[in-house]
């Protein structure tokens, strides 16, 4: 049969009589089907990446590109009229994550597929995602973002567990997605679920019976946690996950032979930032139960997992009372006090201690005196945490700490969202850039010309392309000829989207003034806050009500656009990044472990405009300061007034007329009419009476530095030149790069 009768068969219709997504399904069968042949024999060693997140994104494309069918479905469906693409949309985004965290777990999965590394993931299988972003008057609303269609990639297999909450016993279910490798062997990520999940527990918007822990446990991802009943859940969801894991690493060990002494020689496990920390006491609990002495337990624990850290923001630090662990995992407590003990024996510095003297139990603690390596996710981010966050724990174990700069998929971040680009680069250097991304630095030796205006081409199209989706989408019009400025993340004050906003305000006001930009500018944002985090949700309604503002003065939308993409997510971000001119990574220095977005941008060629912090630094460092835009404070000075406490934002508010006039236009008559007075006070008072995130240290020289980028990107060529610098430079922030680290200095596998 040819691919045509495949799909035919599959489907069981004739192509052009399918809709979309009779083609989806059809091709998810097959790719399903090769997928499993592609399973190869297990080596002795197996990573075990334990997550909380997987941000995996729509999974069709990129695992045609990964068996290597992309071209010949493509060139299949349009012969019958049909194209990937509309296929592509009928396929709904699984939403197992929040942002950077998940999306670097699923690239890692990509990544150790495609290098034929032996390893898993082990999460849980959120039925109803983390959440769906709507807006309503200019506010975020939340509604459950299901994702699990009848025919799904997720595949059911008999596996299943019992885990012990105290008297109450859940069983598990798993189900496991196929990680494809490119043109490599494949990898399962295995997501567990409970039998008893009821769905419609969930009431209005995102609220459920928190108590009803059999009906609710894998519902959402990250419940509410400003409340005790949404706490505790989260503590149940992990210890579920990581039980359920536990019991699948120790069943697959001793089935290749493992005798559970040796533990470490089968498996490493990979702990994704603290969510899954409670593996270390639960694998002891279960070594014991399976016949093995505590004291050695512990130490084949200490042997086989490695803690891997995401975040130095205290508030993001998790500290578990042990009153709800005693009431949840009761269990695991008296080896959690055992644990302790034995830390307060050797080192009786409290900085160090498990439990704590309110009685926390400090995650990332645990993980450093029972985990054998200890890593950051950028330069900067590991030097921070070796002599400021962690600098006790760097004194007691200096061999356990190392660095791992995080790195993206080509695959998925090049390949499948940029054919023109991905075009480009193989007709220019070829395409041994896909096997091994260090060869795009070849691209540096073609800055003639024609190959400059080539790039511009294709960034327009991009943009095009984007125009099209967000008018379909979104019923948005953007202007293609326009300057793309974005900024895509989560909402946070420490990633500083206040301050983009402050300077949308402060280039409105100049085109009042009669003050024009050359080129039209485009200001994009996306970005989902959590549910109970009020100032970050201030600041969505602030930058919606920028965006209507403008949008209806017909004196400035000429030159000055305002667009927030509703429910930002992997998909969409697809579409972004390709157009994108301008990549706004601001924030406070210090506060970004990484940053991957940075890296997604710069590889499709936008240049960064950032502060030293995360990852940009090391983006710097490799594009050179000509091709990159650099503004504010940097980590030693922001860290020195942390310590210090010297940081007033009235004091630049008062120093700064730009500033002040933007500030004030927060509670101005215009937005104050147009908006709901009581988040945009509250968002002034924030900024003029605590900041804690510096917005205002930093403003000046952030207007200045962008100011200075738009008039560069006047100069067409000169800018082209940066773009190809930046995608000649990002071969380094390939996650095969990353992995093959991780292997090389932690994982050892063979
Ligand atoms: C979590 C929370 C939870 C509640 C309060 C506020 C808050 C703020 C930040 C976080 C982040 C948790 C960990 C995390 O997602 N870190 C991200 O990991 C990425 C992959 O390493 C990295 O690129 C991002 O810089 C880092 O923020």
């Amino acid at each position: 049969m040819n691919l045509a009768e495949q799909i035919a068969a599959q489907c069981g219709k004739e192509i052009p009589q399918c809709t979309n997504h009779e083609l989806y399904e059809g091709l998810l069968a097959m790719v399903q089907k090769e997928a499993m042949t592609r399973e190869s024999q297990e080596g002795k060693k197996k990573v075990y990446y334990i997550s909380a997140e997987f941000l995996i994104g729509k999974l069709l494309s990129n695992n045609l590109i990964n068996l290597g069918w992309y071209d010949e479905v493509q060139a299949v469906l349009n012969a019958h009229g049909k194209d990937l693409c509309e296929v592509e949309e009928a396929e709904p985004e699984p939403s197992l994550g929040n942002g950077g965290l998940g999306r670097l777990a699923a690239c890692f999965l990509d990544s150790m597929a495609s290098l034929g590394l032996n390893g898993a993931g082990i999460g849980l299988n959120y039925h109803l995602g983390l959440f769906k972003q709507e807006f309503e008057h200019g506010l975020q609303k939340e509604t459950p973002n299901p994702w699990i269609e009848k025919k799904s990639w997720l595949i059911p297999r008999e596996t299943s567990y019992t885990v012990q909450f105290g008297r109450l016993a859940v069983r598990s279910r798993l189900y496991d997605i196929a990680v494809t490798g490119y043109r490599n062997r494949t990898d399962w990520l295995h997501l567990f679920d409970v039998e008893s999940i009821d769905e419609g527990i969930v009431e209005k918007g995102i609220s459920f019976d928190e108590e009803n822990i059999a009906k609710n446990l894998t519902l959402f991802l990250y419940p509410d946690d400003s409340t005790e009943a949404g706490r505790k859940l989260r503590i149940y969801q992990q210890y579920f996950m990581v039980s359920n894991g536990a019991q699948l690493i120790l069943d697959e060990c001793v089935k290749k032979g493992c005798n559970l002494h040796d533990l470490p020689d089968y498996a490493v496990i990979q702990i994704n930032d603290t969510h899954p920390s409670m593996v270390i006491p639960e694998l002891i609990r279960l070594l014991t139960m399976r016949g093995i002495d505590f004291d050695e337990a512990v130490e084949i624990v200490c042997k086989t997992c490695a803690y891997t850290n995401h975040t130095i923001l205290a508030e993001a630090l998790e500290k578990w009372p042990i009153a709800y662990l005693k009431e949840v995992v009761p269990q695991l407590v008296p080896i959690i006090e055992v644990l302790d003990d034995r830390i307060r024996r050797r080192f009786p510095s409290e900085d160090v201690a498990i439990i704590d003297r309110n009685d926390l139990v400090h995650m990332a603690h645990m993980d450093i005196h029972y985990g054998f390596s200890v890593n950051g996710v950028a330069y900067l981010h590991t030097e921070i945490l070796k002599n400021t966050e962690l600098k006790k724990f760097y004194e007691l174990y200096p061999e356990k700490f190392n660095n791992k700069t995080n790195g993206i998929t080509f695959r998925r971040w090049l390949l499948h969202c940029n054919h023109p680009l991905a075009d480009f680069i193989s007709e220019t250097i070829g395409s041994g850039y896909k096997k091994d991304a260090h060869e795009l630095e070849k691209l540096e030796a073609f800055q003639d010309e024609a190959t400059l205006r080539k790039l511009l081409a294709i960034k327009h199209q991009n943009k095009l392309a984007l125009k099209h989706y967000l008018m379909e989408t979104q019923g948005i019009q953007v202007d293609e000829n326009s300057i793309f400025d974005i900024q895509i993340k989560r909402l946070h004050e420490y990633k500083r989207q206040q301050m983009n906003a402050l300077y949308v305000i402060h280039k409105y006001l100049e085109i009042k003034k009669g003050h024009l930009p050359t080129t039209p500018i485009t200001v994009f944002f996306g970005a989902k806050a959590a549910p109970a985090y009020v100032i970050a949700k201030d600041i969505i309604h602030l930058i919606l009500c920028l965006e209507k503002l403008i949008s209806e003065d017909p004196q400035v939308s000429p030159y000055l656009n305002v667009v927030m993409v509703e429910n930002y997510n992997v998909t969409k971000a697809e579409k972004l990044i390709p157009a994108c001119d301008i990549s706004q990574q601001i924030s406070l220095a210090s506060k970004e472990a990484s940053g991957t977005g940075n890296m997604k941008f710069m590889l499709n060629g936008a240049v960064t405009l950032g502060t030293m912090d995360g990852a940009n630094v090391e983006i710097a460092d490799l594009v050179g300061k000509e091709n990159i835009y650099i503004f504010g404070e940097s980590s030693e000075t922001v860290i020195d007034h942390y310590a210090k406490i010297d940081y007033v934002s009235k004091t630049y508010y008062e120093s700064n007329a730009d500033i002040r006039e933007a500030v004030d236009f927060i509670t101005g008559p215009k937005l104050m009419a147009m908006g709901s007075p009581e988040h945009l006070t509250r968002l002034h008072d924030e900024l003029l009476n605590k900041d804690w995130f510096m917005t205002l240290l930093d403003y000046e020289d952030y207007a200045r530095t962008r100011e200075q980028a738009y008039k560069d990107y006047e100069d067409r060529l000169t800018w082209a030149k940066k773009m190809l610098v930046n995608i000649s430079k990002a071969g380094f922030f390939s996650s095969d790069r990353t992995i093959a680290e991780y292997n090389r200095d932690i994982w050892k596998l063979q």
